[in-house]
């Protein structure tokens, strides 16, 4: 265990870019922006930067649109602001990831405007082109996928007369990987990345690359337009092979410093270890989506009651799954995280974002850092941030969101004001309201006026005040993350699940050689009994969310970490 990758203690935070800090008022985050809080990131403590996209982008879907892969896009810097940045986190001791997003380009990267160009062009067999399908109402799209951002995942192109594929939204043509000049070009481009000196990277939708060829229709679903293709893209038949023939091509000889994470929606826990099983030299790390999808519906944005015992039991599931085996062998590794880019504000979702923000803010960082695999803090989530106020369809951003709404509206005729409290619950443009750095107008993220309105609340969360307030959600971060780097069972200690159907009692142990720590949680806001810390009467608080904590009484939202004694 001694031999275990660096990445076991370390800790990475996204900065989604646009949204971090604006350095010339236009009112975008930018790269120099991100320079000028490296003070705020190295006092937290993190090891690794995870970038989302910075590259050259239309900027359809905020960068996860590449129209350059080889250039920083203007909105953000340029290559030597770039350069400057990696040297600054280096000499900081941090590490920089880039967003590798090629399940698909921009539709005006070179590569897509060449290959619309003519049926014979040679780069035509690089995108998905599909001639229509007779239908009834004449001929239509190859097949009857839904995209994940518009209705259908096919767009007619007027100059050939063919369909292209897209999973996503009609500026993000799917890759055709089956194509070996498409990966040669994709691993070319990532060796140059690495070369520059970057040091991993978080692929977008990464098990999403490789599709059944036949393409075949997907069973419909009811209330959705278009059929579920994803049974003939998720994990298709060639990933782990395309993904070993990256690591061959561009992380051989070279892994051991780097860290690579792989983002896999709908990923199952089989596949998981077949992606994170280091005998396999594919993926350190992935993140899968089990845990975050149990408090909605089939549809993206049905928000159902959270069951606590599902949730609990869905991540013992994966911490067995991809944990040691039983001679100690690491057969997986798990990345650890309830926020990101595309997820609503954790405080908000599983917390109390009124009262006891700060407890229950605090609370779930605390059971997240302690189980095992490497935990991501998604930027404004060391404050504990929350949703924020959407009074009308122009105050969202996001394009998902806006085709939702325009789909279910007009479309399908559903009443407006129900399709926008679901997305005032479950939007991405939660997390992507600008940094509350300070109590200011703009929250000290720009002197211009920002791209999406700051959170109206930011005069009472902003990191000013929370750096140095009783209970800081931002101490109690920088708490978690030394204590990982510093306690071995917090690394690599064996995760058991205690309690696990009791509905507000959260309870694990971890357990290394005879070292033994007990983490309990009051998922409520009541004061609940806790019988079984009768038996740990001894045992020394390690770390905790209220004042007192002691007894077997946890007040509302408290959680304690304790070591047997
Ligand atoms: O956000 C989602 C709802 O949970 C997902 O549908 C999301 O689109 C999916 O997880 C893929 O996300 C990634 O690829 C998208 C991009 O818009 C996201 O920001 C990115 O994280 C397309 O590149
Ligand atoms: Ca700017």
């Amino acid at each position: 265990r001694a031999t275990a990758p660096w990445w076991t203690s370390a800790v990475v935070y996204q900065i989604y870019p646009r949204s971090f800090a604006d350095s010339n008022g236009d009112g975008i985050g930018d790269l120099a922006g991100i320079r000028s809080r490296l003070d705020h990131l190295e006092e937290l403590g993190v090891d690794v930067i995870w970038l989302s996209p910075i590259y050259r982008s239309p900027q359809f879907d905020n960068g996860y649109d590449i129209s350059d892969y080889e250039d920083i896009d203007p909105v953000f810097g340029d290559l030597a602001g770039f350069d400057a940045l990696l040297a600054d986190l280096h000499r900081r001791g941090m590490k920089l990831v880039m967003d590798l997003v090629v399940n698909h380009t921009s539709h005006l990267h070179p590569w897509f405007i060449e290959s619309s160009s003519s049926t014979d062009n040679p780069k035509r067999d690089w995108y998905w082109w599909r001639s229509p399908r007779a239908g009834e109402g004449g001929p239509g799209a190859p097949n009857n996928w839904r995209s994940f951002f518009a209705s259908s995942s096919w767009t007619l192109d007027e100059t050939t007369g063919e369909y292209y594929l897209h999973l996503f939204a009609p500026q993000q043509p799917d890759l055709n990987w089956e194509n070996r000049e498409v990966r040669e070009a994709v691993y070319a481009m990532m060796r140059r990345w690495l070369d520059r000196g970057v040091d991993g990277f978080r692929m977008d939708v990464i098990n999403f690359i490789s599709k059944d060829t036949s393409l075949p229709d997907g069973p419909l679903e009811p209330g959705a337009v278009g059929g579920d293709g994803s049974a003939f893209y998720l994990s298709g038949p060639r990933i782990h092979e395309f993904l070993q023939e990256m690591h061959r091509e561009v992380f051989a000889g070279r892994d051991a410093e780097l860290i690579t994470v792989g983002e896999t929606p709908g990923v199952t826990l089989e596949d998981g270890r077949l992606f994170t099983d280091p005998a396999r030299a594919e993926l350190d790390m992935i993140f899968q989506f089990e845990h975050v999808s149990l408090d909605r519906g089939p549809g993206r944005y049905e928000k159902r009651a959270l069951s606590l015992p599902a949730l609990k039991q869905s991540l013992a599931r994966w911490q067995d799954g991809l944990g040691p085996a039983d001679d100690g062998r690491e057969r997986g590794w798990n990345s650890l995280y309830l926020n990101n880019h595309d997820q609503p504000r954790l405080v908000s979702r599983y917390g109390d974002d009124g009262r006891f923000r700060r407890e229950s803010a605090t609370l779930w960082a605390t059971i997240l850092h302690l189980h095992r695999g490497t935990p991501y803090v998604y930027q404004g989530e060391e404050i504990g941030m929350t949703n924020t106020t959407f009074t009308a369809i122009d105050d969202f951003a996001d394009l998902e969101a806006l085709n939702h709404y325009r789909e279910q509206v007009e479309l399908l005729g559903a009443d407006p004001e129900a399709v926008l409290e679901d997305l005032r619950a479950l939007s991405r443009d939660n997390a992507r309201t600008p940094v509350q750095w300070d109590p200011t107008e703009q929250a000290g993220f720009t002197t211009g006026t920002p791209w999406m309105a700051v959170n109206p609340n930011r005069s009472e969360v902003n990191l000013v005040d929370e750096r140095d307030a009783p209970g800081s959600v931002f101490r109690h971060y920088q708490r978690l993350i030394r204590l990982r780097h510093e306690d071995e069972t917090v690394r690599l200690g064996d995760f058991e699940l205690l309690e696990a159907a009791h509905p507000t009692l959260y309870a694990f142990t971890r357990t290394l050689g005879g070292d033994r720590l007990l983490v309990v949680g009051n998922v409520s806001g009541e004061p609940l009994e806790v019988p079984l810390l009768e038996r740990w009467g001894d045992a020394a608080l390690i770390i905790g969310n209220r004042d007192g904590g002691t007894g077997t009484t946890l007040q509302p939202w408290e959680v304690r970490v304790l070591r047997a004694g």
